[in-house]
């Protein structure tokens, strides 16, 4: 993907239409009057070979950033788009991170590009800065190489007031199909995007090339989430299974996909084997997920600064927790109770509401110990969310470095102080609700864990009844993601139905009825997110058996909130069962899509009718390649699929020596607010499904996170339920 962009910007850097505002930022970049005002660090000297300048580069440093050659002092303007290029050679296969970004600390990196260097060459891209600042800086850094090397670099430029280039995504034929597969009794809808505005045929072809079905395709008009032309195709008669088919219209044939539902079955246990390789505090083995073995991270081994005894931010609290463990985040290494708390409810959801999930082998250290590997795997996090109760009953929001740090950094190398931020509501009642749900799943296998658990929820839930306003703040941002939340109506609601239905004790039941939550109709946009709990808890309540009294009208409310969804399908040519009403897409719309497709499958659960079974069928399509960048969002699903997601230890896109994420890692997907820099210089202006970009340095498009890959999860747990 990188030597595409690379190769498209370059065409588009070459028009010279704004030539009379362009203005070079380095100083003497093409090292004409000696190395000056260049720096260097980690002992090395500039010196000028051929007019070019070169540095011997020791060996043994472990960041990027530990050794580089740079210059201070450039200006920025917030708006302005920049030229950043180089020419610059190698010892073959070695890295350098160039980067223009803050000279000061936080040393905010704004524009990062890690190509392998080799031979003499050219590299340029632009970008559009998204600060201004007098205190710029142009680098190039060369650390983390195990052995010494020699990097030369010349003709350095950053030139401002170049126009912003026009970004096209390659995607690929006009006949978009789910990549993966369909399923062979449910539906198969393809969406073609075309100029043609009358019904077009198509042919459905074997792999040989052989048609084996053929029909007229269904006009829908433009498509506001892509601003697409759009017919869709229905080929649903078709039920034999079958690999390699292609379906052909307007003269384009669509990526190859099958008719089956055995990848679904291998997917079910991907998307949960996700976890193992994102757990803090044990090393990971290289027999049970070859190729992506590390050592244990944040367990007070230098560099890392913890996880054993975390002090507070300062003026926070006057103790330390042992909060090792867990799961890392996403792509960072925080550990955000109110995410954990969403992402282990999901996993316990599929537990309990689908019976196969517990026979599945996640080659786990633990499996084979006759606890399912599911709840062997949540219970990592379990214990984590447990490990965050304060002593006063209440829970710790959040624990992360203190500064943010660059990619690629593995999960043990992380140097930073590790704080523990205020305790709020939202997270205690996370604990609550997962603590008490865990109480009454784990029984059978661990009657200890589970009296544990359920006595940290009752304690939380009252906690945060005598303190129901600690709520996180926007601001606390730095170092890791606020996870701001100041409305927990929700997660009281929540919290008392996961008591409730663990214990029957009539007075979460009160509290239940007493919620404002309990009649309103909390079907939006978005049925639920690590902010938004109470579909979880309706969920719950509709099916798991209890007596509530009025329970036929919950059980109303989440069948009424499915057909809101299935509405929305069938209005989306791409069928998604996700629209907001002002056309936006959120962060992390691959979970959300997937979210709002749990809430289909427990209609189908409570009624059994096909409509809801068809939905959710339907609605994986979008996920898989059926989209508007012919994409699949799953990494190793589908022919094209992302593969580069932020991440600070499957940057193989930054270190070739590192993995992509593993088979099964959901990608964030489009999002409209397109907040970094790498998809504000390539996206500006996108519609809908097209503010996407597989690009590592993307983290509100291309990120992974835990509670993602919970909703994939725990969505195709339902899939797999239906064959
Ligand atoms: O997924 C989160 C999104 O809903 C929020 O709007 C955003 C800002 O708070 O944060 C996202 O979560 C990120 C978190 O803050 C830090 N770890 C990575 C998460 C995914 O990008």
């Amino acid at each position: 993907m990188i030597a595409v962009v690379a190769a498209l910007l370059m065409a588009t850097a070459a028009v010279p239409a704004y030539a009379n505002q362009e203005v070079e930022q380095v100083v003497n970049g093409g090292f004409d009057s000696g190395t000056e005002p260049f720096w260097a660090n980690a002992g090395m000297t500039i010196g000028l070979t051929d007019g070019r300048a070169c540095a011997d580069v020791p060996g043994g440093t472990v960041n990027r950033w530990d050794a580089a050659i740079g210059q201070n002092d450039i200006d920025l303007v917030a708006g302005e788009t920049y030229r950043f290029g180089f020419d610059a050679s190698g010892d073959a296969g070695h890295v350098v991170r160039a980067i223009t970004g803050l000279a000061v600390s936080p040393y905010d990196t704004y524009f990062e590009q890690s190509p392998v260097l080799g031979g003499w060459q050219h590299y340029e891209w632009t970008f559009t800065a998204t600060t201004t600042t007098g205190q710029g800086q142009v680098a190039f850094q060369v650390g983390g190489s195990p052995d010494p090397w020699r990097f030369c670099v010349d003709n350095v430029s950053l030139v401002g007031g170049v126009p912003p280039e026009v970004y096209e995504p390659d995607t690929g034929p006009r006949v978009r199909v789910n990549q993966v597969a369909y399923l062979p009794t449910g539906p198969k809808v393809a969406t073609l995007v075309t100029s043609a505005t009358t019904p077009v045929r198509w042919t459905l072809n074997d792999r040989s090339g052989k048609s084996v079905s053929a029909g007229r395709s269904v006009p829908r008009g433009i498509d506001p989430s892509s601003g697409q032309n759009v017919h869709t195709i229905d080929f649903g008669s078709v039920r034999k299974a079958a690999s390699g088919l292609t379906l052909s219209a307007d003269g384009e044939t669509s990526r190859p996909f099958d008719i089956s539902g055995r990848a679904y079955r291998k997917l079910r246990s991907d998307s949960l084997k996700f976890y193992y390789t994102q757990r803090s505090g044990i090393p990971i083995r290289d027999d049970l997920r070859p190729g992506y073995a590390r050592p244990a991270g944040h367990v007070d081994v230098a560099p890392n600064q913890g996880d054993g005894a975390v002090p507070c931010q300062p003026g926070v609290c006057d103790y330390t927790l042992d909060v090792r463990g867990g799961w890392y985040d996403a792509g960072d290494h925080g550990k955000y109770v109110v995410n954990g708390g969403i992402s282990v409810w999901e996993l316990l959801a599929e537990y309990e509401h689908n019976r196969g999930s517990r026979k599945l082998n996640l080659a786990l250290p633990e499996s084979g110990n006759r606890v399912p590997d599911i709840l062997d795997e949540a219970r990592w996090e379990l214990e984590f969310l447990l490990s965050m109760q304060a002593p006063s009953g209440l829970v710790h929001h959040k624990i992360h470095d203190r500064a943010w740090t660059g990619l690629p950094l593995l999960p043990h190398l992380d140097p930073q102080p590790r704080e523990l931020h205020p305790v709020s509501t939202a997270a205690t009642l996370n604990v609550a609700a997962t603590a008490a749900q865990a109480a009454r799943l784990y029984t059978p296998y661990d009657a200890t864990f589970a009296r544990r658990a359920l006595a940290a929820a009752r304690t939380a839930y009252d906690a945060a009844k005598a303190n129901p306003a600690l709520y996180a703040p926007e601001s606390d941002g730095v170092g890791g993601g606020a996870y701001n939340d100041a409305k927990v109506t929700d997660d009281f609601y929540w919290a008392a139905a996961e008591l409730y239905l663990t214990t029957g004790d009539r007075r979460y039941a009160a509290d239940l009825l007493a919620s404002p939550e309990h009649t309103a109709d909390v079907f939006g946009p978005v049925a639920f997110d690590w902010a938004t709990t109470a579909v979880p808890a309706k969920i719950d309540l509709a099916l798991v058996p209890n007596r509530l009294p009025g329970l036929s009208a919950v059980r109303k409310q989440v069948i009424a909130g499915a057909d809101k969804y299935l509405a929305i399908q069938r209005e989306h040519p791409y069928g998604v069962a996700y629209a907001q009403p002002n056309g936006s897409w959120d962060w992390g719309s691959s979970s959300i899509v997937a979210n709002n497709l749990v809430v289909i499958a427990a209609g189908h659960r409570l009624t059994g009718k096909a409509a809801y079974r068809d939905g959710l069928i339907s609605g994986l399509d979008w996920l898989f390649g059926r989209n508007a960048l012919n994409i699949s969002y799953v990494t190793g699903y589908g022919e094209v699929a992302a593969q580069n997601q932020h991440s600070r230890w499957y940057a193989a896109q930054l270190d070739p020596s590192l993995p992509h994420p593993p088979a099964g890692t959901l990608a964030g997907g489009p999002n409209s607010s397109i907040q970094d820099p790498v998809a504000q210089s390539l996206l500006q202006g996108c519609v809908g499904q097209f503010c996407y970009i597989d690009d590592i340095g993307s983290w509100s498009t291309n990120e992974l996170t835990i509670n993602w890959n919970a909703a994939l999860a725990h969505l195709i747990g339902y899939v797999a339920e239906l064959e």
